[in-house]
């Protein structure tokens, strides 16, 4: 059924899972830490209706809880993260549906152009006191063209207001959007591209997934949807645009790095500021040519910042997803369940619970983890368990950590793979972005190996025992 970002506020409603806050707010700092300190309180989400100085609301903490996923994948709410992701996998892997174009949309219902846009018209909350500007794009995804292949790519990359016109882009070396810019570089031309907030709420999502390459985002939004995802090719870039979509900036980044420009610091989703000093990495921006609005438009707006905020769920929930259908791709036999924990800032560890079928099994899935596409990026370890363990009971990997684990014999080390640049524990030299494109890995194998003949003997309850005694269980006075 289709869901644009209004529906799923007026179902998030129905559920008590979103609160309007009618007091005034300022965009400067307040917004954003009544909606972090909300966020640490486990809270609802928030719209907040009266910004100061402007008319339009603000969403934030859409995601910072599961049950909102839940709504938004149209699940049960209670469904675990485990469990939504499994259902993603589960689509995921069966039929990508791609978008139907169509001529109308409210997203239309206002266009502007020229000396007519003015970014700072939009309430774009101010987050941490030392980031650089505001950050217009959090909750958000550029649409992208591979100039040679046609294959439309969605990127959440954070953006930072450089001036009325101009949105300063965080485009992570390797990441999709850069690798095609990159390719319009060698045309000399500049890359089209749309900045899309709102529309259907798994936009965010799919934008934000690490989803293989020549694989539109938009597509794997239609197969979570179960219909294709409504989209207007826009007038000036030809890229295909959400049609409910509340606000979208059209325009263009031009691929020379000698016109980049400063972006950020910002306050990271690792808990750290990144970008400190901002003219060690200059960033591409988007030159807006056009805007286009719905009539009352809400903005969309995430506080990232330090775990655990809707960022780290939205990481855990879509990571665990494309981590496990890039396992089930690669036809890896017995895999019963997979993980990457929200506390790990949802990137950094994850977690496979597997069938063992021969011997090495065990250590297959910790290297195809790593060789996987959501794997080999910025993951620092992965821990594998026995199916009797599920990925995300943390008690009972801890008990497999503890008894099924020796470290020397069980743990193989990665000298140098693909890291983010965003990783606090990897050190700032001059050369920042060369020190910090590498780091290790560890992989941890806390299984019994399927080759030993004799096993440990796991205790169990007697059976009929165990049902006598519950059986009687009021008998025995306790609770
Ligand atoms: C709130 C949020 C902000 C993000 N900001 C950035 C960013 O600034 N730069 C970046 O490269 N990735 C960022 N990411 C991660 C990317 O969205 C993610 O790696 C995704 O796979 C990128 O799309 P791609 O695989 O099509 O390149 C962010 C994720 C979230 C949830
Ligand atoms: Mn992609």
């Amino acid at each position: 059924m289709k869901m644009d970002l209004r529906d799923f506020i007026k179902k998030c409603e129905e559920h008590g899972q979103l609160k309007r806050v009618k007091k005034e707010v300022d965009w400067n700092l307040e917004l954003s830490h009544v909606a972090k300190i909300n966020e640490e309180k486990k809270g609802p989400a928030l719209l907040f209706e009266n910004v100061k100085g402007y008319k339009n609301p603000v969403l934030t903490s859409a995601y910072s809880t599961k049950e909102r996923f839940a709504i938004a994948l149209g699940l049960p709410v209670g469904t675990s993260m485990c469990e939504m992701s499994r259902h993603w996998m589960e689509l995921a892997t069966k039929e990508l549906i791609p978008p139907n174009y169509v001529d109308s949309g409210p997203v239309l219902e206002n266009v502007i152009e020229g000396n007519n846009i003015n970014l700072f018209d939009i309430p774009v909350p101010f987050m941490y006191p030392k980031d650089g500007g505001r950050f217009f794009g959090t909750a958000v995804y550029l649409v992208t063209k591979d100039p040679d292949t046609g294959w439309v790519n969605l990127g959440t990359y954070r953006g930072m207001i450089l001036d009325e016109k101009s949105v300063g882009l965080q485009l992570i070396k390797g990441k999709h959007a850069e690798i095609m810019l990159r390719q319009y570089g060698e045309r000399g031309e500049k890359m089209p591209v749309l900045y899309v907030i709102g529309g259907d709420p798994l936009g965010f999502l799919t934008g934000s997934s690490p989803t293989m390459g020549q694989v539109s985002e938009l597509d794997v939004m239609g197969a979570l949807r179960g219909e294709p995802i409504d989209v207007i090719k826009e007038e000036i870039t030809g890229l295909p645009m959400d049609a409910t979509a509340e606000i979208v900036l059209a325009g263009f980044v031009d691929p020379n790095p000698e016109n980049f420009r400063k972006e950020g610091p910002f306050g990271e989703y690792t808990g750290y500021y990144s970008g400190k000093k901002s003219d060690e990495w200059p960033k591409p921006w988007i030159d807006v040519k056009r805007v286009y609005m719905r009539n009352d438009y809400i903005f969309w707006s995430t506080t990232v910042g330090k775990p655990i905020t809707d960022t780290h769920m939205i990481q855990s929930l879509n990571r665990t997803a494309t981590l496990w259908t890039d396992l089930m791709t690669m036809k890896i036999p017995g895999i019963q369940s997979v993980f990457i924990p929200p506390e790990s800032t949802g990137r950094f560890w994850a977690i496979v619970s597997v069938k063992q079928m021969y011997p090495g099994h065990a250590q297959q899935v910790a290297d195809a983890v790593m060789a996987s596409y959501t794997g080999h990026y910025g993951l620092k370890g992965i821990i594998v368990v026995d199916d009797d363990i599920p990925a995300d009971d943390w008690d009972k990997v801890m008990w497999a950590l503890s008894t099924r684990y020796n470290p020397i014999e069980d743990t193989q080390l990665i000298k140098k793979a693909r890291s983010t640049p965003l990783d606090p524990s990897l050190p700032i030299w001059e050369d920042y972005m060369d020190r910090r494109s590498l780091v290790s890995r560890i992989q941890m194998i806390a299984t019994i190996p399927f080759e030993w003949k004799r096993k440990p003997m796991e205790i169990f309850l007697d059976e009929e025992m165990k049902k006598k005694v519950l059986d009687n269980w009021d008998e025995y006075g306790l609770d």
